[in-house]
């Protein structure tokens, strides 16, 4: 008897305990839920909080205003592909073949056997996601996807649990949402075929019947396959219900996200939530058009503001926001026209899409790869907080390991390294040097007082897009505790342009 009541307190006291400890874990869950919010071409201008006028960003300002906003933050790359490819993986784009600008029928440039943000964080526990753009390939083979059967080769093997993306961009075919790797509201009436190659027989060009361009016209290239009354890159036909609508892609993927952060608010998340705002086509829903006076790309921030404002409701409404980890950036700098007669030229006025940086997405110059980088996370760091820290995407895969004590397997993201606290504001130097990436593949290497451009052929702007590149066949130095990108130093201090040669070359024969 005695032994018994002995016993069952012994039981109830365990019990209690165990309850307690859930409670705890439930409330004191200690990693944090993680959503990198990763915004299409939005510039170091383009947000109220980093300088911008002409277009309001409430709830981008409440994320700086409750977080750290960096002021030397960058993009890996200026352009899409191979930024997204260093940021998952931790490697440099540079290194491998074949992460260029994809198309939308590349097959998938990050191999399944490869280490990704998402492999960490589901090794850590966390429930995965990727939603929204992701321009990284799909399937086995370049051109050999079919289209209306699932796809052998996409983002279940590379450590996500649940995606809902569109294969490439907004300006390429194919035109459709993937949901797991299948085509979403797939419709059997209307089977999928895509080529970058030739059209198909029958179906009308933007090229050839400018007449049908309900929504947009091209200013320059975009004339090949019309879907929504938009001429795209590359031809499709079928489709049917399945064919997104341009106006609706904002909101199609915020609805998706915001689902799955509320079915799985019970466990820690990761959420990788790519826009397509800013991106061309700029076609913004209704409730967006006007609320800047900029046109369509103005109101294309409004748009992406109002889908940060979205989450960050949701996470309010689950009781989340406290320990959720958010990372908002963006994948390279802003171009004005990219190549949709938009009116983006005609309606900027004095807004400056770079702030006060030279060059543009595609470029060397630092406007293709300083982008804007907001940390929020109320549990963990100080409020408003500014950073001038040298950080870069390449770190944020082996930082967020250290955030949720992984370890990496041996080889896996050989470029990413741990500053977690210069990227939660506890350490204001950051990286000694970042390496930036042109659309020319040509490397520039940052350091806090000192910017080196390596030599590369190509031409000094890209005429149409009105971009200036930074390629030069001279190499350039350029002092960036004063003037920025202006007067090319090289020549007044070869001993900084050999040492900066010397990390360049150190890490490509790393
Ligand atoms: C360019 C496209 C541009 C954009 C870019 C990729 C033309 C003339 N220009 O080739 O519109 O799609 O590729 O942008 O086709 S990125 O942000 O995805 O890298
Ligand atoms: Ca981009």
């Amino acid at each position: 008897m005695k032994s018994t009541l002995i016993l069952g307190i012994g039981a109830s006291f365990l019990a209690t305990g165990i309850i307690h400890a859930q409670k705890q874990q439930q409330t004191q869950q200690k990693t944090p839920n993680v959503i990198l919010i990763y915004a299409d071409d939005l510039g170091y201008g383009d947000l109220e909080c980093y300088g911008a006028k002409r277009v309001q960003t409430p709830n981008v300002n409440r994320l700086a205003n409750e977080g750290i906003r960096f002021t030397n933050a960058y993009a890996t790359a200026s352009t899409s592909t191979p930024s997204r490819y260093s940021m998952l993986t931790g490697e440099y784009a540079w290194r491998v073949p074949g992460t260029d600008i994809a198309a939308g029928n590349a097959g998938m440039i990050i191999r399944p056997e490869r280490y990704t943000i998402a492999d960490m964080f589901k090794n850590a526990g966390y429930a995965t996601a990727a939603i929204g753009k992701w321009h990284l390939g799909l399937g086995d083979k370049t051109g050999e996807q079919d289209w209306n059967a699932p796809l052998p080769t996409a983002l279940g093997d590379l450590g996500f649990d649940y995606s809902y993306i569109m294969a490439a961009t907004a300006d390429r075919v194919p035109c459709v949402f993937i949901e797991n790797g299948k085509v979403a509201n797939y419709d059997p009436s209307a089977p999928i075929e895509v080529s970058y190659e030739k059209n198909f027989a029958g179906e009308p060009t933007g090229r050839d019947n400018p007449e049908l361009l309900y929504n947009q016209k091209p200013s320059f290239g975009h004339d090949m396959s019309i879907v929504n009354g938009i001429s795209r890159i590359g031809f499709m036909r079928g489709g049917g219900k399945a064919l997104w609508k341009d106006e609706n892609i904002a909101d199609s993927i915020t609805t998706h996200a915001i689902d799955f952060v509320r079915s799985n608010k019970g466990k820690p998340f990761f959420m990788y939530f790519a826009t397509n705002d800013v991106h061309v086509p700029r076609f913004p829903h209704d409730r967006f058009r006007g609320k800047s006076p900029m046109g369509l790309r103005g109101d294309a921030i409004a748009q992406f503001d109002w889908a940060v404002g979205q989450l960050m409701k949701t996470l309010d409404e689950l009781g989340l926001t406290e320990n959720t980890l958010i990372i908002l950036s963006s994948d390279n700098g802003p171009v004005v026209d990219d190549g949709y007669a938009d009116r983006a030229v005609e309606l900027l006025g004095d807004h400056k899409p770079t702030g006060p940086l030279r060059g543009n997405k595609y470029s060397a110059f630092e406007g293709g790869t300083r982008i804007p980088a907001i940390v929020h996370w109320p549990k963990e760091i100080k409020k408003a907080t500014v950073s001038d820290a040298l950080v870069c995407q390449i770190d944020w895969l082996a930082s967020l390991a250290a955030l949720t004590n992984s370890r990496l397997p041996k080889g896996s993201a050989p470029d990413s390294y741990d500053y977690l606290n210069a990227w939660l504001g506890k350490d204001n130097e950051g990286r000694p040097w970042v390496i930036e990436q042109a659309l020319n593949r040509a490397l520039s290497v940052r350091t806090k007082d000192w910017k080196y451009i390596e030599p590369s052929a190509g031409a000094p702007l890209m005429p149409r897009e009105n971009v200036e590149t930074g390629y030069s066949r001279d190499p350039q130095l350029y002092d960036m505790t004063k003037e920025g990108e202006q007067n090319n130093q090289a020549l007044l201090h070869p001993q900084v342009v050999y040492k900066l040669q010397g990390i360049l070359a150190g890490a490509r024969n790393k």
